[in-house]
């Protein structure tokens, strides 16, 4: 092996020990770099003749082409398996199970509500929507309780800060205080109609939401929801009420022969009052009566302070236990599950 062979493998030497892109260059430097073996013997041919500088000068150029082959092939090599470490790090295993993104979903009450919102806006109700913090005006007063009625203790309301001495704010104990509000609001638009003599167009209104009361347990949570609904019209009459609960309850329960019995009963803000039950004909709770709610027709101290002569206008009413009725809708026993906000319990009703 002469001495430019001998070069040559020991540059391939050196490149093969170098695993790194910066020990490469330094064994490149050896050889090509300025001072390197190959750049040193290109300068020792200056001494020679024309014959030898061709014939030694073609071998030098061989052996240098030689190694920047070699050079050129590591550095293709270094470079090819850093790559590889690069996409083993990076790897993806596409065939891991995906992470499903969790899902939410309607509240078993809040499907109630809707359902009863669409069933009554389909026979001409709309939603009446307001303060769940009420004034003892609208929530006791305007409705014919009386000051020394039981619902108005503490035992049974919940008061809270504003209002005054002698009317404290509370925590609604029905939704019936937003009927009025919404009757009063009604009235005011139409007053020009009234004083004219004329016919005002009907009230038609449910007034869904949250309730409160002092009462907590198994079939009691001191917040609860109603749905409360109010016809105010010149020519209605107890009939209609029963037309429509009846309707409202055949279609949220989706039973045709479901039988309805309003029961006498009393309330300060109805005269006559009726409870309102039902009695499924079939399935698990078939020949019960079930207390679904109350109804009557509005006391006419409550259709004036709705603003309304009593005597030209007649108003029906009704409230139900929306809780109560979701409860019976799907076979709940106890109400507490709606809730403790139990992702178990509520993802059975999507
Ligand atoms: C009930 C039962 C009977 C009722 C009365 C009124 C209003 F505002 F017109 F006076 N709203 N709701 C009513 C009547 C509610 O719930 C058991």
């Amino acid at each position: 092996m002469n001495d430019l062979d001998a070069l040559v493998a020991s540059a391939n030497d050196l490149f093969a020990q170098s695993h790194t892109p910066a020990d490469l260059e330094n064994a490149k430097a050896q050889f090509l770099g300025k001072s390197g073996r190959i750049t040193e013997m290109m300068k020792g041919m200056a001494a020679l003749s024309v014959e030898e500088k061709k014939s030694k000068g073609a071998a030098i150029n061989l052996a240098k082409q030689a190694i920047e082959a070699a050079l050129n092939a590591r550095r293709q090599a270094l470079a090819d398996a850093e790559l590889q470490v690069q996409l083993k790090a990076e790897a993806l295993d596409v065939t891991l199970p995906g992470r499903a993104r969790a899902r939410g979903g309607m509240h078993p009450v809040s499907l109630t509500l809707e359902r009863i919102e669409a069933i009554f806006g389909s026979m001409g109700f709309e939603v009446a929507q307001g303060p769940e913090i009420e004034s003892d005006w609208f929530n006791f007063t305007a409705l014919n309780t009386p000051q020394d009625h039981p619902a108005r203790s503490m035992h049974d309301t919940f008061y809270v800060e504003g209002g005054s001495a002698d009317a404290p704010n509370l925590l609604r104990t029905h939704t019936s205080p937003m009927q009025i509000r919404h009757a009063v609001q009604h009235v005011k638009r139409y007053q020009a109609l009234l004083d004219a003599g004329q016919t005002m167009p009907e009230i038609r209104v449910i007034a869904p939401g949250r309730t409160y009361r002092v009462d907590s347990d198994a079939t009691h949570s001191p917040m609860f929801h109603q749905c409360e609904g109010l016809w105010v019209g010149e020519n209605v009459s107890f009939k209609d009420l029963k037309v429509v609960v009846t309707d409202f309850c055949r279609t949220f329960f989706e039973s045709d022969d479901l039988v309805l019995r309003f029961r006498p009963s009393f309330f300060p803000f109805t005269e006559p009052s009726a409870e309102i039950d039902i009695q499924f004909q079939t399935g698990s709770l078939a020949g019960r009566w079930l207390e679904v709610g109350g109804s009557g027709q509005v006391h006419p101290n409550v259709v004036r302070n709705m603003g309304l002569d009593p005597e030209r206008h007649i108003g029906f009413a009704f409230g139900m236990g929306t809780d109560r009725l979701t409860m019976l809708r799907y076979g709940v026993n106890d109400l507490r599950l709606f809730f403790d906000g139990d992702i178990r319990f509520l993802s059975q009703f999507q």
